[in-house]
């Protein structure tokens, strides 16, 4: 925990500040950034709060401030997460579940000139970026498909989209096309290898999104952005006990949320590993998380759905390598970056991951169809 010592007094005051407008009862003492997550700003705060008996105790929330070049509607975007963990807190009454905090003028966030802020619970848990014990990736896949299903009765036409064509592949190709035409930052010579590989598999890199648009595939409410680090575990017992990050629970099809969890938790590097020959698809943590997925969400699968399951990786290794690629053409200014070369180095990571998936699709498939077959 940050001391005061580390602490930036004018962040600990302007996060005071918030936490006031909030109404957060009992005097603020800390904070800590959490440098989770490419795009939103995260900070735990700490206050001093009775313990019912007359004794101090620590209580902490999580604050965020929103990235709004990412998320241009963010009102819209809070509306969205309301309503959903609503619907969650209804169906399990008795779960942890997330919790924002409103003004005194009901809103569940807080306009401070350009900043968004919001203000909810914080769980204490571990979370995972890259993991290789088996069960936890299975409960993983458990967590997610059970996150669909608590969804599946709620009306996807609620909801706003927060990110309008976050997963339409054909978009964010032509976007790429677009901007190695303009070459704002003079760095497309520098990519044309990356860039001509993923050209050549653009037509199978945009199967799931011609699929939806010729109304083969049927839209859900979904994730959207189902990195492993979403969900949050208990520290003893290793439970999941909660899906975090709503930002983007939106109308998707379900083999986003199922290839993005893989794309991430199951190549055998970081995401932006720049050692890119070791990554690759690891077969054992892609076999436990489809257990855990298909095991909740089996009996609602369509078959066409099950077909591209494995396809959807596939899609969505390719489909972050043109955003990453496409960020670094234009000057970085989507994903936070931690050197000049991160999103290039995420760029050839997906792609080596891409291409070890399709020597690996039969097996990948073989998996799914298994695992529908004994659970749907
Ligand atoms: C972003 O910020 P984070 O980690 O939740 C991004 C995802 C990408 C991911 C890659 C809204 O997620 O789509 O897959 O980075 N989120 C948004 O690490 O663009
Ligand atoms: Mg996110």
């Amino acid at each position: 925990m940050a001391t005061n010592n580390e602490m930036n007094p004018q962040i600990a005051r302007k996060l005071q500040q918030i936490g006031k407008v909030f109404n957060i009862p009992g005097p603020f003492f800390s904070y800590e950034e959490i440098k989770m997550g490419n795009v939103n700003h995260t900070y735990k705060v700490n206050y001093i709060v009775d313990d019912g008996s007359g004794m101090a105790k620590t209580k902490s929330y999580l604050l965020q401030r929103i990235n709004t070049y990412a998320f241009q509607y963010p009102v819209e975007l809070m509306e969205n997460i309301d309503r959903v963990t609503q619907h969650i807190r209804q169906k399990r009454p008795h779960s942890l579940s997330l919790y924002f905090y409103h003004t005194d003028s009901g809103a569940n966030f807080l306009m401070d000139g350009d900043d968004f802020w919001r203000m909810s619970n914080y769980v204490p848990s571990v979370t995972f970026n890259t993991c290789d014990d088996i069960h936890v990736i299975k409960s993983t896949g458990e967590a997610f498909g059970e996150f669909q299903t608590l969804l599946s009765d709620f009306a996807a036409d609620q909801l706003f989209y927060t990110i309008p064509d976050f997963h339409n592949t054909r978009k964010r190709y032509e976007k790429l096309k677009a901007d190695v035409e303009a070459d704002p930052c003079g760095r497309v010579a520098e990519v044309r290898e990356e860039l001509n590989w993923l050209l050549s598999v653009e037509d199978l890199a945009c199967k799931l999104t011609d699929m939806q648009l010729a109304g083969e595939l049927p839209l859900r409410v979904a994730h959207n952005d189902t990195k492993i680090n979403n969900v949050l575990f208990d520290q003893e017992t290793l439970a999941p006990l909660v899906v975090i990050d709503l930002d983007t629970v939106m109308p998707g099809l379900v083999g986003h949320d199922f290839g993005d969890a893989i794309r991430f938790a199951a190549n055998f590097v970081a995401e932006d590993c720049p050692e890119i020959e070791q990554a690759g698809l690891n077969l054992n943590v892609f076999w436990a998380f489809a257990e855990g997925f298909l095991q909740k969400t089996a009996s609602e699968l369509t078959e066409n759905e099950v077909n591209t399951l494995a396809l959807s990786c596939f899609v969505l290794a390719c489909e972050l390598s043109t955003r990453f690629l496409d960020d670094y053409i234009l000057g970085d200014k989507y994903f936070k970056i931690k050197s000049p070369q991160h999103n290039l180095e995420r760029t050839r990571c997906q792609i080596a991951l891409a291409k070890d998936m399709l020597k690996k699709m039969d097996a990948m498939n073989a998996i799914v169809k298994d695992c529908w077959e004994r659970f749907r």
